[in-house]
């Protein structure tokens, strides 16, 4: 007992160690699956970054190696070698062994981490089975490993090089991770958009680990301005020019990039220290607030907008508008529940006032650009009068008939929304086996016919008078767009349910389109999913096996003997069902399979990307797309 009260405090000392971080690793990269697992390679790059941004490197080489370690290389400084009199050993291993020591020594370069971020190398030398530096300063190179964070050797001298710069490799602690297999894709599309966001830095990735060596590099001179053009490259733009501010203010430095297509959704993403805020906050606002007052100012004064007219909205300018916002700052401060949402204050003045100025000269010196954008934003307006006309019409009409509930709809006898399902069934014949089959208690059927209206190529007024969208708004209960309240919403459970064709698939779309564009909530919240009808019905005697892939078909005909003497249907569509099979193979909650539809809010320019090609109007990148994505068909998880 006495004992352990004597080493009291060298145990609080080691708990706030690297022994907390393996202990809790959650509370440090946030989970250890997959996405924890890439956080480490990010973890690592920022620091190379953050070299970049203070002007002493301009490649960063980020290599998965054949065992599933990661190199990361730069051509910066190097971390400096000489000892930390404070810590008692060198830079280099307060850098690896302390947490929260971040690149702050002396002349200090420009530290901008933030949010999950930064927390730095030390969790990523902690949660790595081994971690080897190697470093090249002053015409020396250093090397020193660690296992599972403890230094294995000292810091030591390898001998002379010309070469400047970091190298560290590691490979993750398998005792931590669930999952230990990076995914090229994932890596490779975070550190484009890392790229995008550090003008002019060369970032190279490769995968050693088939025979043939994969390799991306991604250098852009232009920064965030090629991340805009990059963004709308399936889309026709309005015009040539990215709008472009630059500035820095209140210690805030701001960058912004903008350019409008010819659709109707607003795709303005943000970013503060290279790391992405979905749910936006001050320098969203900052650009929000100039953005509008700029144009207003400016319609009004060329009488775009005559007197007697109300302002735009800011919404109507957005449409169409692809946009990043990108600031750094020293101390960003997150908030809300995610901590995804810039607090800073000065933020907004920064970016308000940076794309107020700078966006006004362009538009006096853009003229012709600046008429395109207002007359789309006057159109925007008063497309959004009638549909507000159109939505109040529902509304009251609502209210007139009582209930309301379209005629079409089946509904359940269950009124608690958390136990009901609404199926969403194409086609009229489908839709009929449905409601025989259904557990009238807890499940809605909602037949559609044919298909629905594509909302990729249509304004919210257009929108709201298409028969099968008003439908199902009126069924989910919960409102659409601004109005959308989920808390109103009549079912849990929203199950698309088609034929397992390309006919089918595209209705899935349409609609996963419709849900992501107006009641994104919908998917946020994950009560969105895809039925799974079976593929093929096998008959031997007086066994009857549903199979839902052709993997599944091949492994059954083995287990039941391939004597031929049996029977193969393969179902064409729902249709081809009777009402008791469909109960049995797609709707029986005890047996269904139901795949749920998910976003990651980090990649919503991928999702973005993804509607935009499988919708869109341009023919070729739809093509390219469904062809390299086909092997994800099956298990569709958007
Ligand atoms: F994460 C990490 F620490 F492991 C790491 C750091 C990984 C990689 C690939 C690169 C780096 C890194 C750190 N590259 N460059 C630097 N630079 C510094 O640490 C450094 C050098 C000199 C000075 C100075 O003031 O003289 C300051 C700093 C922060």
């Amino acid at each position: 007992m006495s004992n352990e009260y004597e080493y009291g405090a060298d145990q609080i000392q080691i708990l706030e160690g690297l022994e907390a971080v393996r202990k809790r690793p959650g509370m440090y990269i946030g989970s250890t699956a997959s996405k924890g697992l890439h956080h480490l390679v990010y973890e690592i790059v920022d620091n190379a970054i953050d070299e970049a941004l203070a002007g002493f490197c301009d490649t960063i080489e980020v290599n998965i190696n054949k065992d599933n370690s990661i190199t990361v290389i730069d051509n910066g400084r190097g971390i400096p070698v000489g000892i930390n009199h404070k810590a008692g050993i060198s830079a280099v291993e307060v850098v690896f062994t302390k947490l929260h020591a971040g690149g702050k020594f002396g002349g200090g370069g420009y530290k901008v981490s933030g949010g999950l971020h930064g927390v730095g190398a030390s969790v990523v030398n902690a949660l790595s089975k081994w971690l080897e530096v190697e470093i090249c300063v002053d015409g020396m190179k250093y090397f020193q490993k660690y296992e599972q964070g403890k230094p294995v050797v000292k810091l030591k001298e390898m001998g002379p090089t010309e070469l400047r710069g970091t190298k560290v490799s590691f490979l993750p602690d398998d005792e931590i991770f669930e999952e230990t297999i990076f995914d090229y894709e994932v890596l490779m599309q975070r550190l484009r958009e890392m790229a995008f966001l550090t003008k002019g830095i060369k970032i190279i990735i490769r995968d050693y680990r088939e025979e043939e060596v994969v390799e991306n590099i991604f250098y852009y001179e232009g920064g965030i301005k090629e991340y805009v053009q990059y963004l709308n490259r399936h889309k026709d733009s309005l015009y040539n020019d990215i709008i472009y501010c630059e500035g820095k203010k209140n210690d805030v430095y701001v960058e912004v990039a903008m350019q409008h297509n010819d659709s109707y959704t607003e795709n303005c993403y943000s970013f503060v220290n290279n790391i992405t805020t979905p749910e936006g906050g001050t320098h969203m606002i900052g650009f929000r607030n100039a953005l509008t007052k700029t144009f207003n100012d400016y319609a009004r004064s060329q009488r775009y907008l005559k007197d007697n007219e109300v302002n735009l909205s800011g919404e109507d300018i957005r449409e169409g508008l692809t946009a990043i916002i990108s600031i750094k700052l020293t101390e960003p401060q997150f908030e809300g529940q995610t901590k995804q949402k810039l607090g800073n204050s000065e933020a907004r003045g920064a970016v308000d006032s940076i794309v107020s100025e700078q966006l006004t000269y362009f538009l006096e010196q853009n003229p012709n650009v600046a008429k395109t954008i207002c007359e789309k934003a006057v159109l925007a307006q008063r497309a959004r009068d009638a549909a507000r006309k159109a939505r109040d019409l529902t509304r009251r009409k609502t209210a007139l008939e009582g209930l309301g509930l379209p005629g079409k709809l089946a509904d359940c006898s269950e009124k608690d929304p958390t136990k009901c399902e609404i199926y969403i069934v194409e086609g009229d014949s489908a839709g009929g086996s449905a409601k025989t089959a259904r557990s009238r208690a807890t499940q809605a059927i909602l037949p559609l016919r044919g298909k629905i209206l594509n909302v990729e190529k249509a304004r919210l007024d257009r929108i709201l008078s298409n028969n099968e969208i008003r439908t199902m708004i009126t069924a989910f209960g919960a409102g659409i767009s601004d109005d959308f309240d989920i808390s109103k919403l009549r079912y849990h459970k929203i199950i698309i349910m088609t034929d397992a064709d390309v006919d089918g698939a595209h209705i899935a779309t349409l609609l996963l389109t419709f849900f992501y564009r107006f009641m994104p909530e919908l998917i946020r919240e994950g009560y969105v999913y895809m039925a799974q009808p079976p593929l093929y019905k096998i008959e031997k005697g007086k066994t009857i096996r549903y199979v839902y892939s052709d993997d599944e078909l091949n492994k059954t005909l083995e287990e039941l003997g391939r004597d031929g003497n049996y029977k193969i249907q393969r179902y064409k569509g729902l249709g081809e069902m009777d009402a008791e099979q469909l109960w049995e193979t797609t709707m029986d909650p005890d047996k269904r399979v139901l795949l749920r539809v998910v976003m990651d809010e980090e990649e919503s320019s991928e999702i973005d990307l993804t509607f935009t090609t499988l919708m869109g109007d341009k023919v070729e990148p739809r093509r390219e797309f469904i062809e390299k994505n086909a092997k994800y068909v099956r298990n569709l998880d958007i």
